[in-house]
């Protein structure tokens, strides 16, 4: 009897084995999470939290983590949804969010409140699993490469949906927009450029030419001359320069076709051998269907590839370079009707402030049938003023970072309004060096565009 006993306690033991490591049933695991509090004040923090995945692929995530002091509390969070239940704290990636590639990582973070102590969470769970930060199968970091970004990354291509760089390996550019160079010239010196090349770390600044509103319109060798003078001062600094034709008002492209070629053919047969321009040929569509920027993008580029054939070119989307998705369409109506031309991007511009999830889950879907740009975006609402939204800029520079998406941002200026990197003045005097100068959404937008660049070079 005895015997027999334990006989069933080792075929149900075998049985329950078989069961766990049946091969649908396991999938390979592994996680690891930075905790970061970056920062600190009176009764409140913000904390970052980067989960990297070292398991299979996800399709969706929940984190869980236990805050170990009574009294802290999650007050909000950013680029999951977050949830508590007592001390129990859980983050679910949002829909543009979801996806976690073996060895990917997503930053997601929160301000919190906390009484006593601050202590830090350490125990962590991705589904369920713990994160004990085993690191099995993680690529080496690439090789950051030293100089400047044009003179380690050269010509740029385009590479799938990727902007690619001399050593054919996706890269991700970052910097700034001039505002109207027909209003704030005077914010382009050697002094500032200085500041944004060195002190910024930016790898672009975007020239943008209004053509109305006293733009090229009312004087084009005047403007052409200051676009290339433009171009050579970002050439000395080694970054590279987006020619931007910014049309605006009206929003028909084609209004200015005569005026696009002949500037283009200009600009481009000038600045054919330099290896850090990119030309960007119509600001924001507006008020027009996608066929008709279509048409437009079909007689432009060829007047561009005819002088200076190997150059990356920028396509406005329509509704203001939404994709479409401000005139209620969406990225669909490019991929099914692409520009006929190599070598180009199309642009995706946002304001934090304006522009949320419905956006993020529509670049994150088009990221991966169109090669995208960014090639304007605001901290706010999308009239250039008002507050800076930190959450929504937050959700969008992580997801640009992820995607590796190419930004600027609009604007190196001290206009008089919430988008300026600058406070009213700045531009008067030859300080643009001190954190004093800058706005609140100049420091935040400078935070992100200065950290180290990881060109890889191999
Ligand atoms: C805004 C400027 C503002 C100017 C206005 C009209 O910030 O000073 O008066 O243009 O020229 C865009 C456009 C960009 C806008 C910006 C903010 O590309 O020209 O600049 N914006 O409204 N698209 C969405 C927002």
């Amino acid at each position: 009897m005895k015997r027999f006993l334990a006989l069933l306690a080792t075929c149900a033991t075998v049985l329950g084995l078989t069961a766990l490591v049946s091969p649908q049933a396991v999938a390979a695991t592994g996680c690891r999470v930075d905790y970061t509090v970056t920062s600190q004040w009176q009764g409140g923090f913000q904390a970052a939290v980067k989960i990297t995945n070292l398991g299979d692929p996800l399709t969706g995530w929940t984190l869980g983590f236990t805050l170990p002091d009574a009294g802290q509390k999650v007050v909000q969070g950013w680029n999951a949804t977050w949830s508590s239940s007592g001390p129990t704290v859980t983050a679910v990636g949002v829909d543009w969010n979801r996806t976690l590639a073996t060895g990917a990582s997503t930053d997601v973070g929160f301000v919190g409140s906390f009484t006593g102590a601050n202590p830090k969470p350490t125990a962590f769970a991705l589904n369920g699993v713990a994160c004990t930060g085993s690191v099995g199968g993680e690529e080496p970091p690439p090789d950051p490469g030293t100089g400047t970004p044009v003179s380690v990354n050269g010509q740029l291509h385009v590479c799938g949906v990727n902007l690619c760089n001399q050593y054919n390996r996706p890269i991700q550019l970052r910097g700034m927009s001039t505002h109207g160079i027909q209003w704030f010239s005077k914010c382009y010196n050697s002094a500032s450029l200085d500041a944004l090349a060195e002190d910024w770390k930016s790898d672009l600044l975007r020239v943008a030419m209004y053509v109305q509103e006293q733009g090229y319109e009312t004087d084009p060798a005047g403007f052409t001359d200051r676009v290339n003078s433009l171009v050579d001062m970002a050439e000395a600094r080694g970054m590279y320069a987006v020619i931007d034709f910014h049309t605006l008002t009206p929003g028909d492209p084609n209004y200015n076709l005569a005026r696009a070629k002949t500037f283009f053919a200009s600009v481009a047969a000038r600045n054919a051998a330099k290896k850090n321009v990119i030309y960007e040929i119509a600001n924001e569509p507006n008020g027009v269907s996608w066929s008709a920027v279509k048409n437009y993008a079909e007689q432009v580029i060829p007047v561009i590839r005819a002088a200076d054939p190997d150059a990356v070119v920028i396509v406005g989307t329509r509704g203001w370079s939404s994709l479409g998705v401000s005139d209620g369409s969406n990225e669909s109506e490019i991929v099914n009707n692409p520009v006929n031309a190599t070598n180009i991007m199309y642009a995706f511009h946002f304001y934090a402030a304006s522009h949320k999830d419905t956006y993020r889950t529509a670049v994150s879907r088009a990221a991966s049938q169109l090669p995208l740009f960014v090639s304007e975006f605001g901290t706010v609402s999308a009239t250039g003023g008002g507050a800076v939204d930190r959450t929504s800029s937050i959700a969008w520079l992580d997801l640009l970072d992820r995607l590796k998406i190419s930004y600027a941002n609009w604007t190196y200026s001290d206009a008089d309004e919430g988008s300026a990197a600058f406070k009213p003045g700045t531009c008067n005097g030859g300080d643009y060096r001190s954190s004093g100068v800058l706005t609140e959404s100049g420091a935040l937008v400078k935070s992100r565009i200065s950290t180290a660049d990881s060109f890889p070079t191999g």
